[in-house]
């Protein structure tokens, strides 16, 4: 594929750009009264409000132009179809497939792939009802209680922020989630934990990632400490995983193993047997509707015509401040404590998937790739970061999510939450002029150079585009219609960058260098040199560690 800042829709956006750069949204919206009504959508329970983003009517048809030009509806067809999309590890991603519903088979290599997605989901059905009824029981005839996920990254960072989102603590089981090498992570969590009503998922992908099989053991020594006979970690661990004979050496019964498979990538595995945790949580009729709701997604993406797509219009206008205004950080603000884990997982989806530096054919990409998310909770962000957003020199995207219903009988508070939601997005928009911030300060008596000292620092350029995100209340539907749609908005873009949104080399590196240096750590000679800083920290850190 020729590179996509060649073509003529490229040139034509830069060409664009220069016009709409000096324009102001206040002034687009005083001027079109349809604005609202042209740039909102609705896709099943999410409501999007793209108007106030710095495009014009041009703007969007040019983008989408760009978007024929990488021909982007042959590559969704791609991802749906099981083709190996994930050309460097020669991979399907078919995370949809584990969310499919219905009876209609989903190929891969001409095999369905449905049989063994549903026998799972059937075995994750009657364990997680039988474990949260208390049928299950713990070697000392006790019920569990407590539940601990160790995995990291994938294997954790999805599961956790949906337990937390779906407000778990109404359940029968607590949920806990390890992923930290640092033993302060595991500690902390047993400190409080009895093992008798203990249960364990180990979580890993591949089973051999260090810090997952570290924290696996120091539990199982937990454990053992006192249950004494390793008979009976069968009913207290249990693993997640596509590598059985890994999961059989650590010495956990096959019949307790939940598979997944190679063609699930780990930011994307949370919709396999990676979600057990959730079920655990929430219970499976909700993991269920969890899954019922990315597929809406994922037929909304799959069938609406590309200008009315939610997560390709999202995936667009993030190409737009990305190559052609130079924004380098994007903000997600949810206006939903529960949420609190969202922006972290999300995270993870878009910096994994887009960050890479060649295309799919392994040549320097010529323009810029992916960018910084970062963000948290409403209100939190607006006593802290949000001074950056709305007076500082770099150009932030944001989007603003809510739910309209609260899950909380504390109506007042969702009423002042969805104020400050409103009031955000608008204060970004419109910023506040010269002679605004003079009105305001005369009428406190503020006049000559007193004022006029002031007026600069009070003064908001506005002209900060955001995305704002409605749905009626977070449930486990709407949840995952939400993750979907930043998973195909992060695949849109990395159709439009032509690079390959499913491996992920800088995490593997991570993986490698970290068990060379382990061993030299106890003065085992390293396989390769370092350069000077890593040598000389290297001694330093193992004078002070024999120190002790
Ligand atoms: C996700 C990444 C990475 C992975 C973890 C854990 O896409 O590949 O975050 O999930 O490194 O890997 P395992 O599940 O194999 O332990």
């Amino acid at each position: 594929m020729s590179d996509l800042n060649q073509t003529p829709a490229w040139a034509a956006l830069e060409q664009h750009q220069r016009a709409v750069a000096p324009l102001h949204l206040r002034d687009l919206f005083a001027r079109d009264p349809g604005r609202f009504e042209r740039f909102t959508l609705q896709a099943g329970p999410l409501f999007l409000d793209y108007s106030k983003n710095r495009v014009t009517d041009e703007t969007l048809t040019l983008l989408l132009a760009l978007a024929n030009e990488a021909q982007l509806s042959a590559w969704i067809e791609r991802l749906f179809r099981g083709e190996r999309v994930n050309g460097t590890e020669r991979r399907a991603a078919l995370h949809t497939a584990l969310r499919h519903r219905g009876d209609a088979p989903v190929l891969l290599d001409g095999r369905d792939v449905m049989p063994d997605v549903r026998r799972v989901l059937e075995q994750m059905r009657k364990f997680s009802e039988s474990v949260r009824s208390g049928d299950w029981r713990g070697y000392t005839g006790q019920p569990i209680t407590d539940v601990v996920n160790i995995g990291i990254g994938g294997s954790d960072l999805g599961p956790a922020m949906v337990v937390s989102a779906l407000d778990a603590d109404c359940g029968p089981l607590r949920l806990h989630f390890v992923s930290n090498v640092d033993g302060a992570d595991l500690s902390r969590t047993l400190r409080t934990l009895s093992p008798e009503q203990t249960l364990f998922v180990i979580a890993s992908k591949t089973f051999t990632t260090q810090e997952t099989l570290l924290n696996a053991h120091s539990a199982r020594d937990w454990f053992l400490a006192q249950a004494g006979d390793p008979v009976h970690v069968a009913r207290h661990f249990v693993a997640v995983s596509t590598q059985r004979d890994e999961v059989v050496r650590f010495g956990i019964d096959p019949a307790h193993m939940f598979e997944f498979w190679d063609w699930v990538g780990g930011r994307y595995s949370l919709w396999s047997a990676i979600g057990l945790p959730i079920a655990l949580a929430v219970g499976m009729d909700r993991f269920d509707a969890l899954l019922a709701g990315a597929h809406d997604m994922d037929e909304h993406f799959r069938r609406s015509p590309l200008a009315r797509n939610m997560p390709v219009l999202m995936g667009l206008l993030g190409v737009w401040y990305i190559n052609f205004f130079g924004a380098q950080t994007q903000a997600i603000l949810p206006y939903d404590q529960g949420m609190h884990r969202f922006v972290s997982h999300i995270q993870q989806v878009v910096m994994e998937s887009s960050g890479k530096s060649v295309t799919r054919e392994g040549r320097p990409v010529p323009c810029a790739t992916g960018s910084v998310v970062w963000g948290g909770p409403g209100t939190n962000g607006q006593h802290a970061y949000f001074q950056l957003l709305h007076q500082g020199t770099p150009l932030v995207p944001a989007d603003f999510l809510a739910p309209i219903e609260s899950r909380t009988p504390l109506g007042e508070h969702h009423r002042v939450l969805l104020s400050n939601f409103l009031a955000q997005p608008e204060a970004l928009m419109r910023g506040k002029t010269a002679a605004e911030v003079r009105h305001e300060l005369e009428r406190t008596g503020l006049k000559g150079d007193d004022l006029e000292r002031l007026v600069p620092h009070r003064c908001f350029s506005g002209n900060r585009p955001s995305n704002s995100l409605l749905f009626q209340k977070l449930d486990a539907r709407t949840l995952g219609a939400l993750i979907a749609l930043y998973e195909h908005k992060t695949f849109v873009q990395s159709v439009l960058w032509n690079i390959n949104a499913f491996d992920q080399w800088g995490v593997e590196l991570g993986k490698q260098l970290a068990r060379d240096l382990l061993s030299e750590l106890s003065d085992a000679p390293g396989r390769a040199p370092h350069d000077a800083s890593t040598s000389g920290l290297l001694a330093y850190v193992r004078s002070r560690l024999s120190g002790h």
